[in-house]
């Protein structure tokens, strides 16, 4: 069985970080092992949370780790809550990539134009720097902008533009950079690929559904992250990515108990785990 390690917090309630990359990457039938970054009671959508930083365990972990003769098939991580926290896990990446196949890196900051609260322009400067240690990397609009310090756009994208900032993205150190959020012509919504090994664009549209889903982007990634740990194909795990987050979303969308936070990708799973049987 393939091993994940993924970093990022544990946010107790909101559906978010860990407590969806957890169940995708298990449904998966992939071992998921984690090192929390943070513990918080909710993520920081939410108007009042507690953030409790463990950073301070970072390098004492990866010590016992590699006392243990600890090895990952893969290295992901999720939100970082501090640039000493990017610092550290780049050294646990410089430690335990020789052994992974691929590290994947959602450089978390923000969604619809904003960056979420406690990131701001130089932060995100430092996630695109992180951003050098991934071989795969997977933006939504809003962090791709700030990151490659272009304007925000939120629809009405061309392809030249689309394939103007994949190749910025990739030129930032990946090999593969993945931009979701992207919308060619209204009420069509999509993620496209690039592998600049090969110089190749993979595109994968769904309808949209309106409304802005938290903690989306966390699922499509550690799907996405699971696929390719079981060895599907660039294209192939990014649609897998995107068909468990718009079952998810359409599952929410269809609950009239929904919360107000997070998406009920729970009752996506069965689907999900149907394609790794
Ligand atoms: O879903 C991204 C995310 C992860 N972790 C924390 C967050 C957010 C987004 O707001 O606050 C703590």
């Amino acid at each position: 069985m393939k091993r994940i390690l993924t970093i990022q917090d544990v946010s107790d309630v909101g559906k978010c970080s860990l407590t969806v990359a957890l169940p995708v990457i298990s449904a998966a039938q992939v071992e998921a092992c984690v090192l929390p970054t943070a513990v918080l009671s909710t993520h920081t959508m939410f108007k009042h949370f507690t953030f409790a930083d463990l950073t301070d365990e970072i390098e004492p972990t990866i010590d016992a780790w590699r006392a243990e003769g600890i090895t990952f098939d893969a290295i992901y991580t999720g939100y970082l809550g501090s640039y000493r926290q990017m610092e550290l896990i780049e050294k646990l990446i410089a430690v335990f990539r020789a052994n992974a196949e691929f590290v994947f890196v959602d450089p978390v900051l923000g969604d619809a134009g904003k960056l979420y609260a406690r990131f701001d322009q130089a932060f995100a400067d430092r996630m695109a720097l992180f951003c050098a240690k991934a071989d795969v990397i997977a933006p939504n609009m809003t962090e791709a902008a700030a990151m490659l310090h272009i304007p925000y756009v939120e629809s009405g994208h061309t392809e030249d533009y689309v394939q103007d900032v994949l190749r910025r993205l990739s030129a930032l150190g990946p090999k593969v950079a993945a931009l979701t959020g992207v919308e060619y012509e209204p009420g069509r919504y999509g993620v496209v690929a690039y592998d600049s090994r090969t110089d190749e664009f993979f595109s994968y549209f769904h309808d949209k559904i309106p409304g802005r889903f938290h903690g989306t982007g966390d699922l499509f990634s550690s799907a996405a992250v699971a696929a390719l740990a079981r060895g599907r194909s660039i294209a192939e795990s990014f649609q897998i990515a995107a068909d468990l987050t718009v079952d998810s979303i359409k599952a929410t969308v269809a609950n009239p108990n929904a919360r107000n936070y997070g998406v009920d990708f729970e009752t996506a799973l069965p689907a999900f785990m149907r394609k790794f049987e």
